[in-house]
C-alpha cells in the first residue's frame, strides 16, 4: 500500500491494537467516496435528502449526546505541565497513552480500519503538512474527503517528505464518560476516543491544523490561527487579503463570504478560508497566509438568503449535513431559513416547539470549498496571499465598540490577547457566558497562552510589513436585546475603514483604548442603523473599560512568569491612557 515503513508499521501495530476486520486504504476517489456513502445509505448512518432540490445531499443524525466539541475531554499531554499552560488540561502523557491504549483495545472488532492520508494546504505548497488519520468511521472519512486534500497525492507526499501527523481515532461506544481528544505535540500525535462529533473526529481540523500546528509553528516560526481569510476587491480590481479570528460561531464562515450591500458596486469579496489560517513571514517582508482545509463545516441555522446568500447557494448540492431538522418533502431545514417548515427535528422526532429548536442549533454542513461562488482561485495558490490587516472579534453584548484600530503591533497583541466572548452551543456548556478567548484559540492553542503571546509579540523583529491589527464588535444589543448593527453584508463599511486605515487614507479618532472612526469615517449611507446606534457603538464609557482593563490584567497575571513582560506594559499603558484621559 504505501512504501513509508514508519506508516506501515504504525497501522499493522494499531490493527493488532484495535482489531478491525477490514483495513481500507483510502485513495480519495470518486468510487470509493460513492460506496462509502452506499454502505452508510444502507445502515442507516446516512439518511437521503431530496435528490430533485438537493442532488448529493444527504443527512447524519448524531448521538444526542455527541454533538460538539468536548473541551473538558481535550488534552494536551506535553512532557511538562508548565508547557500546555493553564489554558489546557494536561495529563502526563504516559498515563494518557497507557488509558486511551485500554480504550483502543479491539475496538474495531467487525469494523473497518480506514487508513486516510491527508494534505493540509495545496499538495504543492511549501506551508502545507500531511497526516493520516486512522478511524474506524466512514462519516469520518467522507467528511475528511470534503475538508482537505484526501487520498493517493497526500500519500505520494508523505512517502516523499517522511514525517506526518500520527492520528488515530474510534467512535468507541460514543459514551461521554469514555470520550477523551488527547494531543501528543512533542511526538505529533493525536488520539480521540468516543465522539464522532466534527471537531473531535476529523482530525485534519482542530486538532491538527490548531492544536499540533500550533506548538509546531512556534519551534519553526510560524502561526497557526482560528482565522477566516478573505479577499477584497475594489473596482479597480486590486485585491487586498485579511484574516480574522472570532470565537467558534461568532460569525468567521458568515464574513468570510460576504455580499457587499448595493452601493458597494464594483466590490467583491474572494473567500480563501473560513476557519484556520497558517501564516509565515515571507521574503518580502509581508505576512503570507495560507487556508489548510478543502471544505467547510459551517453552522446550519441563521445561514440564509438575507445573511449569507454564497452559502445558501453551494449548500444545495453534494453537502453532508450533520443535526439539521428536514421538511415533510425531505430538504434539510433550520431556523432562520426563510423557506419551508420543519416536519421531523434533528433526532428524527415529528416537529414539536415544545422539544426546543428544530435543527440543532451547533447542526453543520459539510461541503467542498470549490462549490461557494465566492472561492478564490488564489486559496490553491502555492505561496498564499499576503496580509494587509488581522483582524480579531468576540461576541460582546456590552461594552466593546464596534471597531478598534491598535497603535502598534504589540497593541495589536494585546487586543487579541485580552479577546473575550459569550460562549456559544459549538462547545458542549453553558451559552450566553462570557469568557476570555485569546485571539479566539482558548480551546485551540497547543501550548502554554504566555509562551504564544511571546511568539506573537516576536514577529514586530521579523516582518517588516506586519499586517495592521484591528478588534471588531457585530453583537452588541440594546437593553431590549436587539442587535445595534445590522452586521452580515453591512459588515463592508468597517472592512472598507479597515483596508482604507491599513493603506492609508481614512480618518480616525484616538481614544484611549484605540483609533477608531470619528464622524463622517465610515461609510454608513443606506445602512439599516440609527445615528444613536451608530453613537452608541462607537462609544467608549471610560469607567467600564478600567474596570475591563483590571480584569485583562488580572487574566495576564494568571498566566505568571509566562506572560511576556511586552504584554504587561502594554497593558499598563492603556490603563494610563484611560487615567489620564
Ligand atoms: P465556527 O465554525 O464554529 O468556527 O463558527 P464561525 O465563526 O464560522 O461562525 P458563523 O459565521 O457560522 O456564525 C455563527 C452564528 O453567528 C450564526 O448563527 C450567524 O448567523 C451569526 N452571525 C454571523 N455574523 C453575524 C453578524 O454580523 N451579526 C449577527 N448579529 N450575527 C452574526
Ligand atoms: C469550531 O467549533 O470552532 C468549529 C467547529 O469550527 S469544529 O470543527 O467542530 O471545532
Ligand atoms: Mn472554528
Amino acid at each position: 500500500m504505501t512504501s513509508h515503513d514508519e506508516l506501515k508499521a504504525w497501522v499493522d501495530q494499531v490493527a493488532a491494537l484495535t482489531q478491525p476486520e477490514h483495513i481500507h486504504w483510502c485513495d480519495g476517489s470518486d468510487q470509493e467516496y460513492q460506496d462509502l456513502l452506499d454502505r452508510q445509505l444502507a445502515d442507516g448512518t446516512l439518511i437521503e435528502l431530496n435528490q430533485q432540490t438537493h442532488p448529493g445531499c444527504y443527512l447524519h443524525r448524531s448521538d444526542p449526546d455527541d454533538v460538539a466539541r468536548v473541551e473538558h475531554l481535550t488534552y494536551v499531554c506535553s512532557e511538562h505541565e508548565t508547557d500546555a499552560g493553564p489554558n489546557n488540561n494536561w495529563m502526563p502523557p504516559d498515563k494518557a497513552r497507557a488509558m486511551m491504549r485500554e480504550h483502543f483495545q479491539g475496538c474495531m472488532a467487525g469494523r473497518t480500519l480506514y487508513v486516510v492520508p491527508y494534505c493540509m494546504g495545496p499538495i504543492d505548497s511549501p506551508i502545507s503538512r500531511c497526516g493520516v488519520e486512522i478511524t474506524d468511521s466512514p462519516y469520518v472519512v467522507v467528511n475528511m474527503q470534503k475538508m482537505t486534500r484526501m487520498g493517493t497525492a497526500a500519500l505520494r507526499r508523505i512517502e516523499r517528505e517522511g514525517t506526518f501527523i500520527k492520528g488515530l481515532h474510534s467512535t468507541g461506544q460514543l459514551d461521554p464518560e469514555n470520550r477523551y481528544i488527547m494531543h501528543f505535540p512533542e511526538d505529533l500525535e493525536i488520539q480521540s476516543f468516543g465522539s464522532g462529533y466534527g471537531g473531535n473526529a476529523l482530525l485534519g481540523k482542530k486538532c491538527h491544523a490548531l492544536r499540533i500546528a500550533s506548538h509546531q509553528a512556534r519551534t519553526e516560526g510560524w502561526l497557526a490561527e482560528h482565522m477566516l481569510i478573505l479577499g477584497i476587491e475594489n473596482p479597480q480590481g486590486e485585491v487586498h487579503y485579511i484574516a480574522a479570528a472570532f470565537p467558534s460561531a461568532c460569525g468567521k464562515t458568515n464574513l468570510a463570504m460576504l455580499i457587499p450591500p448595493a452601493e458597494y458596486e464594483g466590490w467583491k469579496i474572494r473567500t480563501i478560508g473560513d476557519d484556520i489560517c497558517w501564516m509565515r513571514p515571507g521574503e518580502d517582508g509581508r505576512m503570507w497566509a495560507i487556508n489548510p482545509e478543502a471544505g467547510f463545516f459551517g453552522v446550519a441555522p441563521g445561514t440564509s438568503e438575507s445573511t449569507n446568500p454564497n452559502a445558501l447557494a453551494m449548500l444545495n448540492r453534494d453537502t453532508i449535513f450533520t443535526n439539521v431538522a428536514v421538511t415533510a418533502d425531505m430538504q434539510p431545514w433550520w431556523e432562520g431559513l426563510d423557506e419551508g417548515t420543519p416536519a421531523f427535528d434533528w433526532q428524527g422526532r415529528p416537529y414539536d416547539p415544545a422539544n426546543g429548536p428544530a435543527a440543532h442549533p451547533n447542526s453543520r454542513f459539510t461541503v467542498s470549498s470549490r462549490q461557494c461562488p465566492s472561492y478564490s482561485p488564489q486559496a490553491e495558490a502555492a505561496q498564499g496571499v499576503p496580509l494587509t490587516a488581522i483582524i480579531f472579534g468576540g461576541r460582546r453584548e456590552r461594552l466593546v465598540p464596534l471597531v478598534i484600530e491598535s497603535e502598534s503591533w504589540q497593541h495589536g497583541v494585546l487586543l487579541g490577547a485580552a479577546m473575550a466572548s459569550e460562549t456559544t452551543a459549538a462547545a458542549t456548556g453553558a451559552v450566553g457566558d462570557v469568557r476570555r478567548d485569546p485571539m479566539a484559540m482558548l480551546p485551540f492553542c497547543g501550548y502554554n497562552f504566555g509562551d504564544y503571546w511571546t511568539h506573537w509579540l516576536g514577529f514586530a523583529d521579523r516582518a517588516d510589513q506586519l499586517p495592521r491589527i484591528f478588534h471588531v464588535n457585530w453583537f452588541r444589543k440594546d437593553e431590549n436585546g436587539r442587535f445595534l448593527w445590522p452586521g452580515f453584508g453591512q459588515n463592508m463599511r468597517v472592512l472598507e475603514w479597515i483596508i482604507d486605515r491599513s493603506t492609508g487614507d481614512a480618518g480616525a479618532v484616538d481614544t484611549p483604548i484605540g483609533k477608531m472612526p470619528g464622524q463622517g469615517d465610515l461609510r454608513v449611507e443606506g445602512a439599516d442603523v440609527t445615528l444613536s446606534d451608530l453613537e452608541a457603538i462607537l462609544q467608549v464609557r471610560k469607567d467600564e473599560w478600567k474596570t475591563e482593563l483590571d480584569e485583562i490584567a488580572r487574566y495576564l497575571d494568571s498566566y505568571g512568569n509566562r506572560t511576556p513582560e511586552k504584554l504587561r506594559q502594554e497593558c499598563e499603558r492603556v490603563q494610563s491612557a484611560l487615567e489620564s484621559d
